[in-house]
């Protein structure tokens, strides 16, 4: 184990107060990773909030712990845990408490991650953080509780594609397997997260497949979500876990985009990609940031022209290159 296990292990066993956290518009490895994070200085008897900026999507409701997940500002606190986050910022709000606790743990495997903690556990081209906290659990020896393997298993599930994505590595698969032998069940996580949909999500998700665009010669296509698609279908943007998958599921397209309308003029905007076509530059060319295959931003804007800028900004960094070496 490394060094950044065993110091980060003894910042959980010593000292009293936490406030754990994630990224803005959390997804299942954020979700898994947080309520293990939980769950575990509960066991070790701290006082511990969780905070996010947005609420937990209901399809990872099921998951222990997940009705504790508080929206609201909590008093800073000895330490700040952020896990998945590549910058602070990513958090959201959230941000203004973790910077106010006396250490900063930061947990993370996007290479992209700005060192911005006291303690930093950053472990690149790591398949999900749940493989990471899966570690430290080792490492702090205290066993890992069922719910705890559940939700890990939850994130690995979540970030890996389903064992799909090119991070899936054999590691990966001991990790699951030993999490399995812990009780969790595959199947009633699979049931919970992918066959859970309201009729209401469905009705959303049939309205966004009627805006698919593509365009850049059919590499790249996009999606939208409007706050009148919300208000029509009584949908939530809670329903929209892995909706941001779908463009990139067309045949030859190489880079998908889902523009998702979060408030007048505000979009939060999901990429999604093929490997060897790196998204986390277009997001951070946006402000955000991600990895290779799956990253996001938020910009204020007028859909249209946003539209065109993201796609120029796809066909300089992603398209053009290729088309150069093509030709060479
Ligand atoms: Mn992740």
């Amino acid at each position: 184990m490394s060094d950044a296990y065993k110091a980060i292990a003894e910042i959980f066993r010593s000292k009293g107060t936490f406030v754990v956290t994630s990224h803005i518009d959390p997804d299942g490895d954020a979700i898994g990773c947080i309520l293990t994070i939980y769950s575990v200085l509960k066991r070790l008897g701290k006082s511990v909030n969780v905070v996010l900026e947005d609420r937990v999507p209901l399809n990872f409701s099921f998951l222990k712990g997940s009705d504790e997940v508080v929206c609201e500002h909590v008093e800073p606190c000895e330490v700040g845990i952020v896990v998945d986050a590549a910058a602070v910022e990513r958090t959201g709000w959230v941000k203004d408490i973790i910077l106010a606790c006396e250490v900063i743990v930061n947990i993370d495997h996007h290479r992209s991650n700005d060192y911005f903690g006291t303690y930093n556990l950053v472990v690149e081209g790591t398949g999900a953080c749940g493989e990471i906290i899966y570690k430290l659990l080792v490492e702090i020896g205290e066993g890992i509780a069922l719910e705890e393997a559940e939700a890990l298993f939850v994130a690995i599930l979540s970030d890996t594609g389903c064992f799909r994505f090119p991070t899936t590595t054999a590691e990966t698969m001991r990790i699951a397997a030993h999490l399995l032998d812990l009780g969790v069940r595959p199947y009633r996580a699979a049931s919970e997260i992918f066959w859970n949909r309201s009729p209401k999500a469905l009705m959303l998700l049939s309205n966004a497949l009627g805006t698919i665009e593509i365009t850049n010669d059919g590499a790249v296509a996009s999606m939208e979500i409007t706050r009148e698609m919300y208000e029509s279908t009584g949908a939530s943007p809670r329903d929209t876990e892995g909706f941001a998958n779908y463009p990139r599921s067309i045949r030859d397209v190489l880079v998908g985009i889902l523009f998702r309308e979060v408030d007048d003029g505000v979009y939060r905007v999901s990429l999604r990609s093929r490997e060897g076509y790196p998204v986390d530059g277009i997001a951070k060319a946006f402000g955000g940031g991600g990895h290779p295959t799956a990253a996001g931003f938020r910009v204020k804007g007028e859909l249209e022209s946003l539209k065109q800028d993201v796609r120029r900004e796809i066909d300089s960094q992603i398209l053009q290159p290729h088309r150069i070496s093509d030709t060479q």
